[in-house]
């Protein structure tokens, strides 16, 4: 008879041995042919699940909204440097996205876990900060180089309106937003920012689509696919930057000895 072998790996997102690809069980014609959004894709692929329209049109906006800060920013200016520097399309990009991280447009997650524990177990503000503080850690999802109580994010503004106005609930935003009230009154810089917002709404889309058990949004969240969002996006503007570049046929880059602070020691030996 016929040996079963073991195979080395198991894939439950995808197939392409058929006439055509499918994602989750999708055929790709019925992707094409029912104009699937960039949302559905995600919601197939990442999440296994077709997510309602509210929540689709949700992802896409953070792709849109999150897509690029300008060139100022770590990723795009690491792009940027990159591209100067001769690297090809490729590099370039990962070059930004390697700059991604816990204080850069790669605290969604964790924005996501802290306010969704800190709401479901009732913790005010102030201990919710102050307990974060006591640790050494900073508020995730808080805070702006250059966003402020006066100067506000208008994507924050944009895409807490879409849910306010869509989302069954958004007490996850809601929370976090008191998060925003306390921690203004420490510094008018410490704002809810692109990473808090897109967290906490995340948080509400999972929970309010009634596709996910409480366990199953935990996992999504520990998995790190709130930051994926957001590399998703920032991928556009990063590649957007490295084109510009070098369609602009920009030289190497070389930092200006004017701004930087010299202060190595005198030579302690002969
Ligand atoms: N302090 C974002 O800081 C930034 C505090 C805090 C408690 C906080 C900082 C931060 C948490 C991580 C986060 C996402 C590093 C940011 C993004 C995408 C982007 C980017 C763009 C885009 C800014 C000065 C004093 C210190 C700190 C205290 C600051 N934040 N304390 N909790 N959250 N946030 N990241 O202004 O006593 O002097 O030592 O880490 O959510 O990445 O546009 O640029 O689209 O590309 O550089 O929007 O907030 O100030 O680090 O010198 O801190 O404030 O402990 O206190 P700053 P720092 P002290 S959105």
């Amino acid at each position: 008879g016929q040996v079963r072998k073991a195979t080395n790996m198991v894939c439950t997102i995808s197939d392409d041995r058929g006439e055509e690809p499918s994602y989750v069980g999708v055929p790709i014609s019925e992707v094409i042919g029912q104009s699937y959004s960039v949302g559905d894709v995600i919601s197939l692929l990442w999440f296994k699940r077709l997510l309602p329209p509210w929540a689709t049109k949700f992802i896409e906006l953070v792709l849109v909204t999150a897509a690029d800060h300008g060139p100022c920013v770590s990723g795009a200016h690491n792009s940027i440097v990159a591209a100067r520097a001769g690297k090809d399309l490729v590099s370039s990009l990962c070059s930004g996205l390697l700059t991604i991280g816990p204080r850069f447009g790669g605290a969604v997650d964790q924005a996501a876990i802290n306010f969704r524990n800190a709401c479901d177990s009732d913790t005010s503000a102030e201990a919710f900060v102050e307990g974060l503080k006591k640790k050494g850690l900073r508020v995730e999802g808080i805070g702006h180089r250059i966003k402020t109580a006066e100067n506000r994010d208008m994507r924050v503004e944009l895409l807490s309106g879409y849910a306010k106005e869509n989302f069954p609930s958004t007490k996850y935003l809601s929370y976090a937003e008191t998060v925003e009230g306390y921690t203004l009154q420490k510094a008018n810089n410490l704002v809810l920012n692109i990473d808090g917002c897109i967290g906490a709404l995340f948080v509400d889309m999972l929970s309010g689509c009634e596709s996910f058990s409480d366990v199953e949004v935990g996992e999504i969240l520990e998995l790190g696919a709130l930051n994926g969002i957001f590399v998703l996006s920032r991928s556009i503007g990063l590649i957007g930057h490295a084109l510009d570049q070098k369609r602009m046929k920009q030289p190497l880059y070389r930092h200006p000895h004017e701004d930087v602070l010299y202060t190595q020691p005198e030579r302690p030996y002969k």
